[in-house]
């Protein structure tokens, strides 16, 4: 089942030979042991590597299926790290946001730090992809599960997708960075529309001030 409304109904229809390629930014957080630098690791080299609570960041380069490159910041989850996220949001193209499927105990937790990253105005208007980790695991709360705890407040009022996936199998990663480079492409096209805009009101500006 997917979430996150009919985004991808309205997202760009064109292929993706005919979009021109661009740097992103891309942040991701989550409370400790999500599971977010695994998942890096596993992005970046195919590979379930072990890790270690995070203390400050990780960040790789990757790509998206449809070439579009992003650098991918692991920022810690701990408690006592997570003052520092709003540092890291400036300029984000798109929000992962990554659950632990296993863990409904901090599920309450996730949604209100999710809420409080999502309130920060460096946020506004930027999608969010939310990854349910750890699928793989029995009994880990299915996405559909998720959803329906998650589609109100800040979620409500932006684009977001959620999926399930595994960064130790590597369950639906592949489409994960999918959805990503289609949110990513929206974002830039939503971007230059605005700058569209303000461009022609500018010119008509200039056309009526000259007139
Ligand atoms: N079963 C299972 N375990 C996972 C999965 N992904 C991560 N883990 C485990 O979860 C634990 C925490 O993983 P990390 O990647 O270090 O978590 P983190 O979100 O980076 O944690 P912080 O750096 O403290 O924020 C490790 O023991 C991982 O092996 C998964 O898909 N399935
Ligand atoms: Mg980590």
């Amino acid at each position: 089942m997917q979430w996150g409304g009919n985004l991808l109904q309205h997202l760009p229809t064109s292929s993706c030979k005919t979009l021109a390629l661009f740097y992103a930014r891309v942040v991701m957080l989550g409370l400790d042991f999500a599971g977010k630098s695994t998942l890096l690791y596993k992005l970046k080299s195919g590979r379930a590597v072990e890790t270690c609570p995070t203390v400050g960041f990780n960040v790789e380069s990757l790509q998206t299926p449809c070439r579009i490159s992003f650098t991918l910041w692991d920022v810690g989850g701990q408690d006592n790290l997570r003052a520092s996220w709003p540092d890291y949001l400036e300029d984000t193209n798109t929000l992962i946001f990554v659950l632990d499927s296993t863990d409904t105990a901090r599920l309450p937790e996730a949604m209100a730090v999710l809420e409080e990253v999502l309130s920060q105005p460096s946020m506004a208007g930027v999608p969010v992809l939310l990854l349910a980790n750890k699928q793989e695991v029995p009994g880990a709360l299915a996405p559909a599960e998720l959803g329906e705890r998650l589609r109100w407040g800040q979620l409500a009022r932006r684009r977001w997708v959620l999926r399930g996936c595994s960064a130790h199998t590597g369950q639906g990663l592949q489409e994960a960075l999918a959805i990503l480079g289609l949110l990513l492409r929206a974002g830039k096209a939503a971007a230059a529309k605005r700058e569209w805009l303000n461009c022609s009101s500018v010119s008509a500006g200039l056309r009526t001030a000259g007139s």
